[in-house]
């Protein structure tokens, strides 16, 4: 088999189809010098993103990839690190690490790849899912509203954050690309299909537009409520949400 440096010899545990081989491709695609680079991922089959990318770092715990992340990048500032988490895995379990990751703004990058679904574990709600989902933790369907994590983000103090399409090969990795070069703490949410559970969600893609890279926080706010995690309806902003720049966690503990 021939393999480009980044790539591993793991055998693949993802359905066939599966929407993260493009997030894996997009990732490949915005590394340019793998030595610079650790990676954590949680739990999840998002976590098989440590499987098939031939970098340093550690295979995580589920919910726990930031401060993990955190603790490598105080490490070794010199690295760049970047954190694979699931929508399950960060929002549930991690969700306290999510709000003080934009708090510190420690200069890394957070990748979720939402598919509004704990898959891994055959499919129960997560924070993010939409409302009425039957699944085999709500056999009458989820009875809670989602939360809006780019509301949360954006509350939270973040410097960027940012949407993808996982089918959007192209403009997800312009947005990786843009996330690793920016100075702070930067948050990509990729919406990612998964092919076995929560498919009601899987045709998002019409409501999806681009948008022009936003430097305006109530700018930012309005394209956050423009979509609610829990209808099919609406409109779902995509690209670089909110950029600014603040002092970073090691810019204010002066090292
Ligand atoms: C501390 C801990 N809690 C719970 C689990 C069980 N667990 C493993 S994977 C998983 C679901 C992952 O869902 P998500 O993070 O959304 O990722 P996906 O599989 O959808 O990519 C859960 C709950 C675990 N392994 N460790
Ligand atoms: S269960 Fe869903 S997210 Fe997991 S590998 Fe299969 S398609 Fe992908």
């Amino acid at each position: 088999m021939k393999i480009d440096k980044l790539s591993t010899k793991n055998e693949s545990t993802w359905c066939p189809g599966c929407p993260n081989f493009m997030i894996l491709e997009a990732v490949k695609k915005s590394i340019n010098n793998p030595k610079n680079y650790a990676i954590v991922a949680g739990i999840g089959c998002h976590g098989k993103m440590y499987d098939h990318l031939n970098l340093s770092g550690i295979y995580g715990l589920h919910g726990r990839p930031i401060p993990t992340a955190l603790g490598i990048k105080l490490g070794n500032p010199n690295l760049k690190v970047i954190a694979f988490g699931g929508d399950g895995d960060t929002y549930s379990e991690g969700m306290s690490h999510f709000i003080h990751a934009f708090r510190y703004n420690a200069d890394m990058t957070l990748i979720v790849h939402n598919n509004q679904s704990f898959s891994l574990t055959t499919g129960q709600s997560t924070p993010t899912t939409q409302q009425g989902y039957i699944n085999g933790d709500s056999p009458k369907g989820e009875i809670n509203t989602p939360l809006n994590p780019i509301k949360l983000a954006l509350a939270s103090g973040a410097t960027f954050v940012a949407r993808a399409n996982a089918m959007d090969l192209n403009h997800t990795t312009s947005i990786i690309k843009k996330a690793i070069k920016h100075k702070g703490f930067s948050y990509v949410e990729i919406m990612q299909k998964c092919l076995i559970f929560n498919k009601d969600m899987n045709e998002l893609d019409k409501i999806m537009y681009k948008i022009p890279d936003n430097k305006n926080l109530s700018n930012a706010n309005k394209y956050a409520d423009q979509w609610n995690y829990n209808s099919k309806k609406g409109k779902m902003p995509l690209g670089i949400i909110y950029q600014t720049r603040e002092p970073t966690l090691f810019e204010k503990m002066k090292i």
